[in-house]
């Protein structure tokens, strides 16, 4: 059935971060999609640009005017005639015309409204997979690097994930109660703490890296016990941000050390050892693919190494990150590369190379769950979008909803 774009509105609102960002309202046969962009701050070198020169003003002001004139009218029901014209319109490699992030605004509510129009869920209307599963929430309970101020640990973010859980209720809730309990291990350790947090959510602590680990891994192994299932930790090592080309190491500031690239894969391979990491997100910097490769190799079976920075949810790069057998797990932020269609072609190399996708929030989120749509959508496995923070929220809570309509007990297996 044939559903036409009948309008569409940018305007200004703001995300976590109380940064400005492109909010974008579509109407499909009188039915409302509403989305926002969100925004990385340990950005990939090559995301596409989020905004034109003029910033989120200039992509309200073309959504508004000349792309609106190009979009209404446009069959909707198939979201790649939306993303046709929008890539069209901007004619350039990295959306430095219209704004990956307005791009990707205007993807994503135009999906939303298509969606509403033809009374789906946006996970049947974006749908890549056969039968639907629920992904494992994977979330950031210490951080620090980019994240957070001077004196939190040095790698950006541990993680937790319960990889053990039977349902999605007892997924969600371990990941608040792991994150309750490392917050009073934090405390005890550091003799007082005032339980401070960085973009994410995640505690931004004054301790060094190793120890967030230990104290995470007491957390997760505690509330396991205590729950009875598996949860398991990992890790962004958001390694691109340590990286010096200049002193030609990785520069840790907390710690006040350097590493050759030589001894921060030693680091890497030893913690995962040490805490049992299942999952270790951007080990290196990202222009060293084959490091990627030979990490991959040396910790075959034992975790996920997975891209990031590495991929930016750019098809062409996940093709050379299979080829090279660089990852086992990818990283899916659909604002990397402006349309969810692109995002999609990524999705589905990964899929067909047994690469796990993990599909993820940014640092600067809109309150907004839809992110949970899509990872059910496209057959995520991991949904990475922090444990608390009302942004961080409303992805688990949606998660949980989603669980209503496809059984709460039908978690993928990882
Ligand atoms: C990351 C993300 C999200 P940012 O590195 O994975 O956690 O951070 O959005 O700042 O790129
Ligand atoms: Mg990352």
């Amino acid at each position: 059935m044939s559903m036409r774009l009948e309008r569409i509105k940018a305007r200004k609102v703001y995300n976590s971060r109380g940064e400005p960002t492109v909010e974008v309202d579509a109407w499909v046969s009188g039915c409302l999609g509403r989305a926002a962009a969100p925004a990385g701050k340990s950005k990939g070198g090559k995301e596409v640009m989020y905004y034109p020169e003029g910033g989120v003003d200039e992509s309200i002001r073309l959504i508004n005017g000349e792309l609106a004139e190009k979009l209404v009218g446009v069959d909707a029901s198939d979201h790649a005639n939306v993303d046709e014209v929008l890539k069209k319109f901007d004619g350039t490699e990295d959306f430095r015309r219209l704004g990956g992030n307005a791009a990707f605004a205007v993807s994503l509510a135009t999906a939303i409204a298509a969606a509403n129009a033809q009374g789906k869920n946006l996970y049947e209307h974006l749908k890549i997979v056969d039968s639907f599963r629920l992904p494992y929430p994977l979330g950031n309970v210490i951080g620090g690097g980019a994240h957070a101020g001077r004196g939190a640990p040095d790698w950006q973010e541990m993680l937790v994930s319960p990889v053990g859980a039977g349902s999605v209720e007892d997924a969600v809730r371990a990941n608040f109660l792991v994150h309750a309990r490392a917050g009073k291990l934090l405390d005890e350790f550091l003799g007082g703490f005032t339980l401070g947090r960085g973009d994410e959510g995640a505690y931004a602590p004054p301790v060094k890296t190793e120890d967030g680990l230990r104290i995470l891994k007491q957390a997760a192994d505690e509330i396991s016990d205590e729950l009875g299932f598996r949860i398991r930790i990992g890790v962004d090592v958001a390694a691109s941000s340590l990286w010096d080309p200049g002193e030609n190491a990785y520069v840790y500031r907390t710690e006040g050390v350097k590493l050759s690239r030589e001894d921060q894969m030693a680091r890497v391979a030893e913690w995962v050892d040490r805490y049992e990491l299942f999952y270790v997100e951007d080990p290196l910097d990202e222009n060293d693919m084959d490091g990627f490769s030979e990490l991959s190799k040396q910790l075959r079976g034992k975790t996920l190494i997975c891209g990031d920075d590495l991929i930016v949810t750019n098809p062409r790069i996940m093709s050379e990150a299979a080829e090279k057998k660089a990852v086992q797990a990818v990283i899916i932020k659909p604002n990397q590369v402006g349309l969810l269609t692109t995002a999609m072609e990524t999705v589905r190399i990964a899929h067909r190379h047994g690469i796990v996708p993990v599909v993820s929030h940014r640092s600067g989120e809109p309150p907004e769950g839809h992110l949970a749509q899509l990872a059910v959508a496209w057959g995520g496995k991991l949904l990475k979008a922090g444990v608390v923070g009302g942004e961080r929220v409303a992805k688990a809570n949606e998660l949980l909803r989603i669980g209503e309509l496809i059984g709460r007990d039908r978690m993928v297996s990882l």
